[in-house]
């Protein structure tokens, strides 16, 4: 159906109630609820829907290339692309048959090719399981015929919704290595505690377990994130100044949101011709009691 400025989306629903959105435009999740109908994900109220602004919030796409670390736009193209429908899914892995889900794809095109020279396919499969989690798989596949390989840098740039980022933890990103982009990515240790948050954050962890925990007190709500292939993880914050600074963001919503991003970066992924690389991201919101000790 039709989204904001006439975009198309796609609107997914699993039968005891949760939901999920997909815009064409960027491959762009911009809604995720559960059962009760509560969003999951943070869109900003200023979030422009038009090309070839990237939408803000939600689950942005960032391929081929995170951030500014090389010579494309920031995050890359992903993001502002127009997806197509994969008509031909198949032989894509699903763990549970009773998931709704909608494949999308992306090739480039010929203009796309002077901006990256190389060709691809990029599936995304967006997945609800019965519990109302949110499965992104992505499949990239070097289709080259020159022979060349590839490599990119990658990140579901995931923009969760909190009550209060004052009262937020994370988990499971303890003592880990990460590399500092508020001190030109100088790379530092995290110390013992859980990760809370009173200034501008912006970290990409290294080599982090598989599995991340956002614990949102107010809310009695802790999201858990469970990542394959994705062997980092992105936290960002913008703060007070920063959010002033982003047009497309409101100057108090840093309060209610929190990126946590399951990313490869520190060492790209080089893909010969005919090889496919696969990274995935599953996402649940459980009550807080559930988790307590684990
Ligand atoms: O993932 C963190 C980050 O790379 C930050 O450095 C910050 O700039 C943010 O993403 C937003 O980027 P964007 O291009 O969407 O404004």
């Amino acid at each position: 159906c039709k989204g904001i400025n006439g975009l198309d989306k796609l609107v997914l629903h699993d039968p005891r109630g949760s939901s999920a959105e997909v815009y064409l435009y960027g491959a762009h999740v911009t809604s995720w609820k559960n059962d009760h109908g509560e969003e999951l994900l943070f869109v900003s109220s200023k979030a422009i829907f038009k090309p070839p602004k990237a939408i803000r919030g939600g689950i942005p796409l960032c391929f081929p290339q995170f951030s500014n670390l090389g010579p494309l736009d920031a995050h890359g193209f992903a993001r502002n692309r127009f997806w197509s429908i994969d008509s031909d899914p198949s032989p894509f892995p699903t763990n549970s048959p009773n998931k709704v889900s909608v494949d999308l794809i992306l090739k480039p095109t010929e203009e796309d090719m002077k901006t990256w020279p190389h060709s691809y396919e990029f599936r995304l499969r967006v997945a609800l399981g019965p519990g109302g989690d949110l499965t992104l798989i992505s499949r990239i596949r070097n289709t080259n015929t020159d022979g060349k390989p590839f490599t990119f840098t990658f990140a579901y740039h995931t923009y969760f919704a909190v009550s209060d980022i004052s009262e937020v933890r994370v988990e499971g990103l303890e003592t880990l290595d990460y590399l500092d982009n508020l001190q030109s990515r100088k790379r530092c240790t995290e110390q013992g505690d859980a990760i809370t948050f009173e200034s501008e954050v912006d970290k990409i962890y290294l080599s982090t377990p598989t599995k991340i925990a956002i614990l949102d007190h107010e809310k009695k709500r802790t999201f858990v994130i469970r990542k394959d292939g994705l062997p980092d993880a992105v936290v960002w914050n913008p703060w007070d100044k920063k959010a002033k600074a982003l047009t497309d963001f409101g100057d108090d919503e840093y309060k209610h949101m929190l990126c946590v991003e399951a990313a490869a970066i520190e060492k790209p992924i080089t893909l010969k011709p005919g090889e496919e690389w696969r990274g995935r991201q599953e996402l649940s919101a459980v009550p807080s009691s559930y988790c307590s000790g684990q």
